[in-house]
């Protein structure tokens, strides 16, 4: 049974994975999540309506961001926890379709006869739901509406799924906006309806942009509010002598209750990946056992983890295929998961990671003391702001880059090492998600005492950058694009389609993106994102660094 998935950036030679995933998802798994999305339309085919009667529904709004979250690549490998989730999905439809059909009644209005994902009744069999989702296909869209309108369906529903991950997170830390679950509603809702307009597409894919800068000014207020704003860090990436933990993803929150549990044990914990900017939060680098960094972006996780002699925490996207020789010491929590993995539920109880952790032999000694900087968010540069302006309108800055994004595993990503390498000196680069491991040990010295190379933080740190930005331009009385600054970014998955968006909708122009693009947007949906934003594909270091410097 052939699978079709073309959600994010390593997607089988620029056609879609149709056998199995290149991340490693099997296609049992890539048709379970293919009916998550379809449920999680049918969930908001009601809610939407519920809401426009003024009900709220609770249980809609959070369960669409969990099954839209656990669809994002690199979260959930695992047939039966999605089984689980489709059963979750189908009980809480049913529960919001009363609820709205409670409403009419008490408004006395006769409730709307829905189709499609609103009556979709799951097999109760895995054979039969397999049978069914087949049919839910994205392949078979784009055979019956063509690849154009198929592909801006799913640059809408890649956009929900991203703004999705970052609504999670910020409701983990107690940051939420009833206007923004009203709108995945409606949003799911205009999918549900097969809308094939092209231009009435286009604007919703901007609505998703616009909508996903309030979920990550949530974010940005829940991990400042909790945590405190980054402060600039120096971060040790060698290991240090004894027993140790390595954290992966990106839940802030999952890593200060490890930190908690653990305090006192003799365990030392580790960031990897894009848990590294979390070293700059005063509310978790208080933490003394929170001792360095290890390893570098996601996929290089399979060697790392095996080298590394404690127990590991995956906390959220980017998980690999685990091999045998860690399988024992890794663990996944909150919505990320694997077959045969150990999970840690939400009681969030990580005795089996610290076990773990202790029968494992941990480092034998210190390697040499190797360090690098982090903890640039908006805070922290905002703060010398006028020392930056200074610097500018001296001649001594001539231009800011922002080299932000995903990493991956193709060789084409060499561009961005390139790219920072070749930056000249009177440049500053911003930098921010997990991309920034092709440079970010690289030293790049400083311009008057300002950092060439400035670690804005996670990809969840976007409204950092953008505020960063936005600032920047109120103080030289100018607007974004006609700023000394470039975006250069690297895309992976679906959370950096959301922020793509957001940036479109805040009317940013001259991105350039790579290292490939995306399979969805086909050529006249590029057409006229190149039309409008200028938009373009990255060609090579120097080409696109005398381009970018000689306008
Ligand atoms: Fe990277 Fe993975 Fe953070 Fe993504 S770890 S690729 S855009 O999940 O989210 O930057
Ligand atoms: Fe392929 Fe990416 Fe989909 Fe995985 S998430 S199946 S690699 S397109």
């Amino acid at each position: 049974m052939n699978m079709f998935c073309y959600q994010c950036e390593q997607t089988g030679q620029g056609k879609g994975c149709t056998q199995h995933g290149v991340c490693g998802k099997d296609s049992e798994t890539a048709h379970l999540q293919d009916v998550l999305v379809y449920l999680a339309k049918g969930i908001a085919q009601y809610a939407h309506r519920a809401n426009q009667l003024g009900v709220s529904t609770r249980d809609a709004d959070l369960t669409i961001i969990e099954l839209l979250f656990s669809t994002v690549t690199n979260v959930n490998f695992d047939p039966d926890r999605l089984s689980q989730l489709v059963k979750r999905a189908v009980n809480v439809r049913e529960q919001t379709r009363q609820s709205y059909e409670q409403a009419c009644k008490q408004a006395g209005q006769k409730p709307q006869t829905l189709s499609g994902p609103a009556l979709f009744q799951p097999a109760d069999d895995r054979k039969g739901l397999l049978a069914q989702a087949e049919e839910l296909s994205i392949a078979k869209r784009i055979n019956t509406q063509g690849p154009d309108v198929t592909g801006l369906q799913e640059l809408l529903t890649y956009g929900l799924k991203g703004t999705a991950a970052y609504t999670d997170h910020a409701h983990i830390l107690g940051q939420e906006d009833d206007e923004v679950f009203a709108y995945f509603h409606e949003a799911l809702d205009y999918l549900a309806g097969n809308p094939t307009d092209i231009d009435n597409l286009t604007a919703a894919c901007l609505k998703c942009g616009e909508i996903n800068l309030r979920v990550m000014q949530l974010l940005d207020a829940a991990n400042t509010g909790v945590y405190g704003h980054p402060e600039p860090t120096r971060v040790r990436v060698t290991p240090i002598k004894g027993r140790c933990i390595l954290v992966s993803g990106h839940d802030l929150r999952d890593l200060e209750l490890l930190l908690q549990q653990t305090e006192g044990k003799g365990i030392n914990i580790y960031t990897h990946g894009e848990m590294l900017p979390c070293h700059g939060y005063p509310g978790l680098k208080k933490y003394k056992h929170l001792v360095g960094n290890y390893g570098g972006a996601w996929q290089d996780q399979r060697k790392e983890f095996e080298a590394f002699p404690g127990a590991i925490l995956m906390t959220t996207n980017c998980i690999q295929k685990p091999k045998e020789s860690y399988m024992n010491r890794i663990f996944t929590t909150g919505l990320v998961a694997w077959p045969g993995v150990t999970h840690v539920g939400p009681d969030k109880n990580f005795t089996p990671v610290i076990k773990a952790a202790l029968a494992a032999p941990g480092f034998t000694e210190d390697a040499p003391e190797k360090t690098i900087t982090v903890g640039f968010g908006r805070n922290a540069v905002l703060g010398v702001a006028d020392k930056v302006i200074e610097a500018v309108n001296a001649g001594k800055i001539r231009h800011f880059f922002l080299i932000g994004g995903c990493d991956g595993a193709k060789p084409g990503r060499n561009y961005y090492t390139d790219f920072a390498q070749a930056v000249p000196d009177d440049c500053v680069i911003l930098t921010l998600a997990c991309g920034k491991y092709r440079f970010n040990k690289l030293e790049f010295g400083d311009i008057g005492g300002i950092p060439r190379l400035l670690d804005v933080g996670q990809c969840n740190d976007a409204y950092s950058a953008i505020q960063i930005a936005l600032a920047l331009a109120n103080a030289f009385g100018t607007d974004v694009n006609s700023l000394p600054l470039t975006l250069v970014l690297s895309w992976y998955e679906q959370k950096a389609v959301c922020i793509l968006l957001t940036l479109l909708h805040l009317g940013i122009k001259n991105m350039r993106l790579g290292p490939s693009l995306p399979a969805f947007v086909t050529p006249p949906v590029l057409d006229v994102l190149q039309k409008t934003f200028n938009l373009r594909p990255i060609t090579t270091p120097q080409k696109d660094l005398q381009a970018i410097l000689s306008r």
